[in-house]
């Protein structure tokens, strides 16, 4: 069957990467729709050197043009409001904000990870945080074949996970322009600070990688902390993971399993300085793990650093992932 399929908030950092996502796929289009804001309705897109018209989204969108998948992107009070009218005309949406997340009734899903919660879904399917995204890829095998008992994640992430203000304040601030979008210059500086601060002291970043890592592997009582930092970088999220397992591992069978987990490529030779890196990892759909070590200040822990795509893995690309896995066990 082939399908009507829509991007809602097209014209941002994520939708266009959905559009160029899209293009490197051979999903089953019947029908192709770009939606946004008042804004920038009427001005066009292109897709597969077609121009598209960018459409102003309303009540009707998905029943007028009868819709079947439609990847969001549009911000949180745009899902909030039109995921569920989507839904509600017979649309699958897969929701890349943070609104839906949480609720019991919505999949979260990394395809590599926990494919089959798509099988619950109530038409809205939750795309997770970036910064979840590639450290569940990443903790997949460990939790599988050790368990996991304790995570502490610290994070470097890069400009282009806050959009488009995200970006110009780091290039504008290269030049000596104040920021617009940060509280502090990113230019020359580390920001501990990303998303708004909570009353338990920690940011909003930092709590969505807590509660989401515990839903997309299972387990409400897994003990996680996270520091999570934004870096003058313009792409690509930089993780430092910490992991105390539940069971003794040998390094060199752990180092194996990552190597062999759907979605990852280990990047780990200490003699030729190779790690994986944000410039390396942008504009690529694998999650890269490297300087795989034993902590040893704990009976069965190790360290991961984690790289990957914040705009494509962690968020375009996992989208269409999981509109790929629809069409091929659900249609
Ligand atoms: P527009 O270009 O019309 O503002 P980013 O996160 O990179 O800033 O992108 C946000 C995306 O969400 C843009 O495509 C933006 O469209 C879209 N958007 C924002 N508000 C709405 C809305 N009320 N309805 C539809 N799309 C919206
Ligand atoms: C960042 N992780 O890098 C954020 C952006 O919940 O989808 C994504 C916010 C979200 O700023």
């Amino acid at each position: 069957k082939k399908i009507n399929l829509a991007v809602v908030g097209a014209t941002g950092m994520v939708g266009r990467t959905f559009l160029k996502v899209l293009e490197e796929k051979n999903l089953p289009i019947e029908n192709f729709y770009v939606f946004a804001s008042a804004r920038s309705a009427g001005s066009t897109l292109t897709f597969n050197g077609k121009e598209y018209t960018v459409l102003e989204l309303n009540e009707n969108s998905f029943k007028d043009y009868q819709i079947d998948i439609a990847l969001f992107s549009a911000g949180g009070g745009t899902s909030l409001k039109y995921a569920p009218i989507a839904a509600e005309s017979g649309c699958i949406v897969i929701d890349n904000s943070s609104a839906w997340r949480m609720d019991p009734n919505v999949p979260l899903v990394v395809p590599e990870v926990n494919p089959e919660d798509i099988r619950n879904h109530q038409g809205i399917i939750a795309n997770p945080n970036c910064s979840t995204i590639q450290a569940v890829v990443a903790l997949k095998p460990l939790h599988e074949y050790y368990g996991i008992k304790r995570i502490v994640y610290t994070t470097f992430q890069a400009v282009s996970g806050a959009g488009m203000g995200g970006w110009s304040d780091l290039e504008e601030g290269l030049k000596g322009q104040a920021p617009k979008k940060f509280p502090h210059p990113i230019a020359n500086n580390c920001l501990p600070h990303i998303d708004v601060f909570l009353e338990n002291g920690y940011t909003k970043e930092e709590m969505k990688m807590v509660e989401e890592t515990r839903k997309i592997l299972h387990d409400d009582t897994l003990r996680i902390t996270a520091t999570t930092v934004r870096v003058p970088v313009f792409n690509s999220h930089s993780e430092s993971i910490n992991v105390e397992l539940n069971k003794p591992f040998e390094i060199d069978e752990l180092i194996n399993r990552l190597s062999a987990s759907e979605g990852i490529i280990v990047q780990d030779d200490l003699a030729n300085n190779i790690y994986p890196l944000a410039i390396n990892a942008t504009g690529h759909d694998e999650v890269f793990v490297g300087r795989i070590r034993r902590d040893e200040s704990l009976e069965h822990g190790i360290n991961l650093w984690v790289v990957a795509d914040n705009i494509r893995k962690g968020a375009a690309s996992n989208a269409v992932q999981i509109a790929e896995w629809i069409i091929a066990n659900m249609m």
